[in-house]
């Protein structure tokens, strides 16, 4: 019975911020979404979208047991912070029609370093992992930040900063397929953890793979601004939507098989 109620009671909070955040924000915005802006639709269909990832991955805490929790945790983190932020740059989207740089940047300085965490503790829930692999995918996940940031901010030619934001991720990829991290994954875990492992280094090698694309299509091709615009937030609207919620829904789907055999046994 009290646990029933405590449930109720991390719904109702859940679900009170969520609305709170939205009435705060629709009375915030001054302009309207028009019909023909699909770039501005695009940024409210997946804050909705982001919501209620939000609200099923907190819900779903209940259904997993305890080593899994935090994992769900974690994803409704990434999309409640990524959520907040998508109503701050739709407002800036769709009231002047220029990309939102900085409320994009500062979403991503949270929600990468969290993915990491991510990545992290579904190793972590297996076997015991050096915090060493921890500190270099966050050093990966700077480098490569700070230098999209320098070149999309205007601090640095837009080359030169693309090139370091590469480097970054290089080094991500090196450390999950070479490093430390990828042999611990091959030696001790069991093969559902093996298959989301591989996964989700899927997902950090293509899904993360459109985020340069966007940036070269918004920066690097020499078309005019408004076309590079429309390109550049279209492709990294449609990047988050991967990384961020179907990153979270492969956790989800592993930690509910996970803890459905370990109930059988
Ligand atoms: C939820 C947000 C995510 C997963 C954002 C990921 C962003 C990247 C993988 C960005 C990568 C970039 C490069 C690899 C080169 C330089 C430009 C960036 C920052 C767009």
């Amino acid at each position: 019975m009290f646990k029933s109620l405590k449930n109720k009671i991390h719904t109702l909070s859940a679900a009170t911020l969520l609305l709170g955040l939205t009435a705060n924000n629709a009375a915030a915005s001054s302009s309207v979404l028009k019909p023909d802006d699909f770039v501005g639709i695009s940024f409210w269909l997946i804050s909705m979208a982001l919501i209620a990832s939000t609200v099923f991955f907190f819900l779903e805490r209940d259904r997993v047991s305890a080593k899994w929790k935090t994992s769900l945790t974690v994803s409704g983190l990434v999309t409640l912070v990524a959520a907040v932020h998508y109503f701050y740059m739709r407002d800036v989207w769709v009231a002047t029609g220029s990309t939102p740089t900085v409320f994009r940047y500062i979403d991503w300085l949270i929600t990468v370093p969290l993915l990491m965490i991510e990545f992290y503790l579904i190793l972590s829930a297996i076997t015991k992992v050096p915090v060493g692999v921890f500190w270099r995918l966050m050093i990966g996940t700077l480098v490569m930040l700070v230098g999209g940031y320098l070149g999309e901010a205007g601090y640095m030619a837009v080359w030169p900063a693309f090139i370091i934001g590469m480097l970054g991720w290089a080094y991500i990829l090196y450390e999950i397929f070479m490093g430390e991290a990828s042999r611990i994954n091959a030696q001790s875990a069991p093969p559902s953890v093996q298959s989301a492992f591989k996964t989700m280094r899927m997902i950090v090698t293509v899904g993360w793979a459109i985020y340069p694309v966007g940036y070269f299509f918004g920066y690097l091709t020499g078309s005019s601004p408004e076309t590079s615009a429309n390109a550049l937030n279209i492709i990294y609207n449609l990047a988050d939507v991967l990384n961020k919620i179907a990153f979270g829904l492969i956790i989800w789907t592993v930690a509910v098989s996970e803890t459905e055999a370990a109930n059988k046994k």
